[in-house]
């Protein structure tokens, strides 16, 4: 993404320019007459080796063989698409190079520290997440603000499970996500003209909500570097820079936190940032969008077509304005 800082000139040749998540098993029902491939890669357990797992069985996922679709029929990208386009500015702000860059940083072992505003606040290794809540697959979109958009098949849980688990006081009204800062694996770092490190944030009761996950994998395997291993956040009602990754901090808070691309530039990236075809940003328009993998444009639905699951949030917010 761009924005309006001289001293931060991203290339963005990408300025052409997220109801119901599936429990395993209405994602198993979704699948049809599946191949073999995807349905080994749909049941598989979470491996030990990201980069082994992801590189080998999931490489070939053709998603019109896999048959897998969002609730709308849209079908989900392929491994491919998913996997080798990406925003991650610790390692570059090239889409392309985002993987090779990528292959070396060691998605496990993966920690997150939960603090702040909680009765119990702990630390929890990604096989104790893994193992206590349960990732299930999910399908979501995800709407860049750029206006590229894609359809991924998440392994993920709610972050209200987490929250439930450490136990948020009455004071805490917002979650902040912090993205870890390795600058020996992450190149991208030594730009220091971003205000490292990523951070991100949700009102507790958006974080609450089901549609908001931590992705710990996707395609049925493990997460990739590139799309946010060890564990990322997915909001899919959001444009795609809320969805943080690799986070390493989950904070509960009383203010609302600051966050990354807010700070760059609040008037091009809101802290709110809701999908929203009838607001503009200030250098191109949002009500439609180009998803990788088809030719032509679609057009942008309010809230990325999660209306009907998260609209009750905004009430008695003037939906005409950017936030
Ligand atoms: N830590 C971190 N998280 C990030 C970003 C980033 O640069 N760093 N980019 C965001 C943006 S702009 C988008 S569109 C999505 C892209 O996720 P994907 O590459 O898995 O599709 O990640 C988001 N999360
Ligand atoms: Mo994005």
């Amino acid at each position: 993404m761009d924005n309006s800082l001289k001293s931060v000139t991203p290339r963005s040749s990408e300025i052409t320019p997220e109801s119901t998540y599936f429990s395993r098993r209405d994602f198993l029902k979704t699948l049809g007459i599946a191949s073999a491939v995807a349905i080994l890669a749909a049941c598989a357990p979470q491996g030990n080796n990201s980069q082994s797992a992801t590189d080998t069985n999931q490489e070939v996922t053709d998603p019109k063989e896999s048959g897998l679709k969002d609730e709308l029929g849209n079908p989900v990208n392929s491994f491919k698409d998913i996997t080798h386009y990406n925003n991650y500015y610790e390692f570059t702000t090239d889409k392309n190079y985002v993987k090779p860059l990528a292959k070396d940083f060691k998605t496990k072992p993966w920690e997150v520290d939960v603090s702040g505003l909680v009765s119990n606040p702990r630390k929890f290794s990604l096989e104790q997440l893994v193992s206590v809540f349960k990732p299930e697959d999910l399908i979501y979109r995800m709407r860049c603000v750029e206006a590229w958009s894609m359809v991924i098949p998440w392994v993920g849980f709610p972050i209200s499970r987490l929250l439930e688990a450490v136990t948020p006081t009455s004071d805490a009204k917002f979650v902040r996500f912090e993205t870890i800062m390795r600058p020996d694996e992450m190149p991208g770092l030594s730009d220091t003209s971003y205000p490292w490190p990523y951070q991100e944030g949700l009102r507790l009761d958006e974080a609450m909500n089901d549609l908001a996950i931590f992705a710990t994998g996707l395609y049925g395997g493990d997460l990739p570097a590139q799309n946010g291993g060890g564990i990322r956040v997915v909001v899919p009602w959001k444009y795609g820079f809320k969805s943080i990754k690799a986070i390493t901090k989950i904070e509960l808070v009383a203010e609302r936190p600051k966050t990354m691309w807010n700070t760059i530039a609040p008037n091009e990236y809101g802290f709110f940032a809701n999908v929203n075809p009838n607001v503009n940003h200030p250098r191109w328009l949002q009500n439609t969008e180009r998803r990788i993998g088809e030719t032509g444009r679609r057009p942008t639905l309010m809230f990325n077509g999660y209306e009907n699951q998260v609209a009750h949030l905004y009430d008695g917010m003037d939906l005409t304005v950017s936030y």
